[in-house]
């Protein structure tokens, strides 16, 4: 079964249409910047898709004042959040509850965007899509899930996708929103 953060927190019911933007940081992995944006458009359409929710993609602001409800970027080390990622595997990323909007990824894993994982020439190989889904399900107010075949169940394996919502998380998602 699903299950939400401590208090429930949510986007609040009048705002339908949240934006993201993806920060341009020095760690950002050497992936085609549409390729990156296609993974993450993709990854939160399976969750509009389940919901009367949208999300759009607004531009980066680079002087701080990033006007997004949702801010994703890639990072190395501790990057001042009390939240250190640690190289690769383990931590893969982490998204902070609503509405805080923040969604950070550990530039240090081989993250592979758009291609087959499963053929990726890295053993630790990850797929950055899988990794979104779950990630956005959190940045909407999910916690972790019980159902093993759930995008919110918490385990992942490297070189594996897995990025279909269950039915569980279609009935987690649509119980907040
Ligand atoms: N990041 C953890 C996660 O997203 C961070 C975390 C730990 C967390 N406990 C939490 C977030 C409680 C919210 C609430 O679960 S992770 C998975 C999964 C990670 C883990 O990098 O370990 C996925 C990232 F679910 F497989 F464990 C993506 Cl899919
Ligand atoms: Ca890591
Ligand atoms: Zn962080
Ligand atoms: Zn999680």
């Amino acid at each position: 079964l699903y299950s939400y953060f401590p208090g429930d927190p949510r986007w609040p019911r009048s705002r339908k249409s949240l934006t993201y933007a993806i920060a341009s940081t020095p760690e950002t992995p050497a992936i085609d910047s549409a390729t990156l944006r296609a993974v993450f458009a993709r990854a939160f359409g399976r969750w509009s898709a389940a919901t009367t929710l949208n999300f759009t993609e607004v531009a980066w602001s680079a002087s701080g004042s990033s006007t997004a409800d949702i801010t994703i970027g890639f990072y190395a080390g501790d990057h001042g959040d009390g939240e250190p990622f640690d190289g690769p595997l383990g931590t893969l990323a982490h998204a902070f509850s609503p509405t805080d909007g923040r969604f950070h990824l550990d530039a240090a894993e081989a993250w592979v965007a758009g291609g087959d994982v499963a053929r990726a020439a890295a053993d630790e190989a990850v797929d950055l899509e899988s990794v979104a889904v779950h990630e956005i399900g959190h940045l909407l107010g999910l916690g972790h899930s019980a159902e093993p075949g759930a995008i919110m169940y918490p385990t992942i394996t490297s070189r594996t996708r897995k990025v279909e919502l269950a039915e569980d998380d279609v009935q987690g998602i649509q119980s907040l929103y």
